[in-house]
């Protein structure tokens, strides 16, 4: 399992971090998505072999978020 820290833009309110860890929990190979609005980051874990860390930044930029690894 992999584990990686983001530092998210465009949240600006309680639901966006809802929106983003509903959708990255909706793709296969998403074990974990903690999102802490406060500090503006994502802790996921995921597997590699399913799904790429490209995958994960591209689904959630198609809402309008930006993922920069930390
Ligand atoms: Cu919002």
């Amino acid at each position: 399992m992999d584990k990686q820290t983001f530092h998210i833009e465009g949240m600006n309110c309680g639901a966006c971090a809802y929106t983003i860890k509903k959708e990255l929990l909706r793709l296969k190979g998403v074990k974990r998505a903690l999102v802490h609005y406060d500090k503006q980051e994502l802790k996921v874990e995921f597997d590699h072999k399913k799904v790429s860390e490209k995958e994960l930044v591209d689904s959630v930029a198609s809402f309008g978020y930006s993922l920069q690894r930390v």
